[in-house]
This record gives structure tokens, sequence and C-alpha cells, in this order.
């Protein structure tokens, strides 16, 4: 509490010092008390200087993953207003659902800086190594039939392919239905589970993994990071995590907002403008069996339509999808 007022204090008047007077003054504690909070604030890793005559000043602050600094400036009203940070956790989409189950509210995100069991779709593993990526999971109410959670999947494809486009300029696309690919790279993947009664939703983990600054040989074959992408070597070129993320709540925010009022047909124009798939040779590997052709499109209900060699239109709504050239 007080930790977070004198940083609000010393944010406010990062180009000056402030003197522990004054510090006292704003939280109503003693000058040993203010030291102390100083001392919490460095071991999180802010950088603060202290000048006996002058006060203290903020120089550096840390690119943790915690909510004093995703929440600072941070323009949503629903998405990330509540965020739950760990250094380390099993999966952040596991913690998310218990939560939600206990009726936590829409928009609460669970945040981590390491995963132990990521999970990526069909019980496989999401790989997340510490300090380098963001592995959050947002709990979402949507007013929707369960048969409509394709849309929410798509809607978060659109909006971190457009957050990392605006934060990194990088061409992120997105290849049906989960992943965010730059260069042909997998560098984000997105795991949606959800709650439902037989004709409405109680709510949607919506479970999102970026390789930010990881390193490719701490990640599978095929994978790359935002820092990889942009061919930045150095350790110390690394790209703020905390940024990023608050691009990603406000762009997540702004999508919904979007669906809410304007339906999910502009999401789609956006989605589709942004695939990887349409007009290239595919297999889809579905559970028990495998087809071939061409990506046509998607569906209004988010499916991918794939025409088969044969001229024949099918549908699927969920698989994996191999691109043949
Ligand atoms: C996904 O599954 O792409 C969904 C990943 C969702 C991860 C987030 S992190 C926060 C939240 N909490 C969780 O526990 N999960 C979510 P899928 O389409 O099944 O892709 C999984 C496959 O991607 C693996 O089998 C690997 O081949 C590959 N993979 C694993 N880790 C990766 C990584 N860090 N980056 C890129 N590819 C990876």
């Amino acid at each position: 509490m007080h930790d977070e007022k004198i940083l609000k204090i010393l944010r406010n008047n990062a180009d000056t010092h402030t003197s522990s007077d004054e510090l006292c003054k704003v939280t109503g504690v003693s000058r040993t008390a203010v030291w102390k909070h100083i001392e919490d604030l460095r071991r999180e890793g802010y950088d603060i200087e202290a000048s006996p005559h002058l006060g203290y000043k903020l120089v550096a602050i840390p690119d943790s993953l915690i909510p004093g600094e995703i929440l600072w400036k941070l323009r949503t009203k629903i998405i990330g207003r509540s965020v739950l940070s760990y250094k380390k956790i099993d999966s952040t989409n596991d913690s998310a659902y218990a939560l939600a189950e206990k009726g936590i509210a829409e928009g609460t995100v669970v945040i981590a800086e390491e995963q132990t069991k990521g999970k990526g779709r069909h019980g496989r593993k999401w790989e997340s190594p510490p300090k380098s990526g963001i592995y959050m999971s947002c709990v979402m109410r949507p007013e929707m039939a369960p048969n409509e959670i394709a849309k929410i999947t798509l809607l978060a494809a659109v909006a971190v392919a457009k957050a990392i486009r605006r934060f990194t300029g990088l061409e992120a696309m997105i290849k049906w239905p989960n992943d965010i690919i730059i260069n042909g790279r997998k560098v984000c993947g997105i795991l949606t589970e959800m709650k439902a009664e037989q004709d409405s939703i109680d709510f949607i983990i919506l479970g999102i993994g970026v390789n930010v600054n990881t390193p490719a040989a701490s990640l599978p074959k095929g994978a790359s990071s935002l820092k990889e992408e942009l061919g930045r070597p150095k350790k110390s070129d690394g790209i703020s995590r905390v940024g990023f993320v608050k691009y990603m709540l406000e762009s997540i925010e702004e999508e919904y907002l979007r669906l809410r009022t304007k339906g999910f047909t502009p999401i789609m124009e956006d989605w589709r403008s942004m695939s990887l798939l349409p007009g290239s040779k595919i297999k889809v590997l579905l559970p028990n069996r495998t087809i071939e052709g061409e990506a046509h499109d998607i569906d209004s209900d988010g499916s991918l339509i794939v025409r088969l060699d044969s001229g024949v239109l099918e549908k699927v709504s969920s698989g994996d999808v191999v691109m043949l050239r």
C-alpha cells in the first residue's frame, strides 16, 4: 500500500529527487518506515537513487510482470483491471479457471514469469521458460452460446497480432486457429477453455503465451520470439514485456468491445486480412483422419473451410494445420 504510494510519487517526479520529508508527509509514516519501503521496492527491481540531502529518485523500473507495473497508465476498463502475478506457477489457465469458478470478475488476469506445466491444446505442452516470455490468462464472461467459443479465440488472435504489429512493427500473421506466426515461425499460442451450461457460457479462460525475449535455443523447433525476429541478438536489447502486455490488454479490450457493439463481422474481416492460410495448400490433422486441400475461408462461427481436391468444401472446427507450400 505505502510501497505503491511512494512509487507513484517517485514516478510522477522522475526527473527530480523527492525528499524523505515529503514522502513521510504523503504516506503518514516515519523516515525509517519510508526507507524500509524503498528497500522493498529495490528488492522488486526498482533502481532508486538515495541522496542524503536531496532524497529519493527513481532511476529505472524493472521489466517484471507485476501488477504495479502492468496497471500503471493501463487504459482499459475491463481487461486487466485486476492482475494476479506469480514468479512461478503450474499453468495460468488452471489458476484462472479455479478463480473463475469461485466467481472472480470478468477481465481478471493471471500472469506468470514461468510455468511448470504450461498447456497447449489437446494435452500438449507449452514451453514457458522464466523471465523471457509472457504467460497470461484472462477471465472472460461473454454472453454467448457455447458453440461460439471459437469467436473468442479468433478475436484474441486478431488482438495479439495487432498488438505485435503496433509494438514492434513486425508483420505478425495468424495461422488458423490459434497461432501467431512471424516469418514462418510461431511466436504465440492461444488456448481458450470454458465452462458452460447447455446453452450459455459460464466463463471462458483466454490463455495467451508469447515468446518475447526468449532465445530460440530455449524453444521448440519452428518457434521464435519477438526479439529474435527483430534481429536483436544482444542480451541487453530486450523488448519491454510490461510495455507489450499493456498493448495486448488494450488490444483485447478494443476487440472485445467491438464484438459487443458491432458483432463478429469486422473482427472476421481483420482476421482474414492477417490470415496466412487462404489460398494455401494445406493438410489438416483431425482427431481420426487427415484431409488435404486448399484453405478457402473461415466461416462466421470461426470454422476453417477447406476446398478438398475433389472440389467439395469441408468445414472443420478444430484441428492442426500443416502448410504444404
Ligand atoms: C497452443 O497450443 O499454441 C496454445 C498455447 C497456450 C499457452 C498459454 S501460456 C498461458 C496459458 N496457460 C497455459 O497453461 N497455457 C496458456 P498448440 O496449438 O497445441 O501448440 C502447442 C505446440 O506448440 C507444442 O506441441 C509445440 O510444438 C509448440 N510449442 C510449445 N511451446 C512453444 C513455445 N513457447 N513457442 C512456440 N511453440 C511452442
